[in-house]
């Protein structure tokens, strides 16, 4: 008989207790400073890594194609410190040669690449060591 008269009671006490629990709370929170969030703001500052392509600064790279037993394009003009890299995509090796002998890849394989730095103004022909009916032009301008 008494324990019904108890439940209502506990109910009541739990119910004040909570209620004055979230009261307390709230004062707290509004005191704690929100704002600190803003300084992480700054992480977008981290996206300036795009400004890691110096291609248009100098080194730039020029592509050349050696396909179906030709240089493509055959002529190529490029500002004096680029680099032109040729790739084979046939399933023959060719080479990359000076016609006056300043520079020879050696065998480019299937798949392979030869690069070269032309880092002096003038026009420089070349032909494949291998099918010398293959020929290509370096024009390099100041
Ligand atoms: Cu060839």
């Amino acid at each position: 008989m008494n324990t019904t008269r108890f439940v209502p009671l506990s109910l009541a006490a739990l119910t004040f207790f909570l209620v004055s629990c979230t009261g307390a709370a709230a004062p707290a929170a509004t005191a704690t400073p929100m704002p600190p969030m803003p300084s992480n703001t700054p992480m977008p500052d981290m996206t300036v890594a795009p400004t890691n392509t110096p291609v248009p600064g100098g080194s730039a790279i020029v592509d050349v194609t050696i396909k179906n037993f030709a240089f493509n394009p055959p002529s190529i003009t490029v500002k004096v410190g680029t680099t032109v890299r040729w790739t084979n995509q046939d399933s023959a090796s060719h080479s990359v040669t000076s016609d006056t002998g300043l520079w020879d890849s050696g065998n480019v394989a299937q798949g392979a690449t030869y690069s070269r730095v032309f880092d002096t103004v003038g026009t420089f022909a070349y032909h494949c060591g291998i099918h010398p009916s293959m020929k290509g032009t370096v024009i390099v301008t100041s």
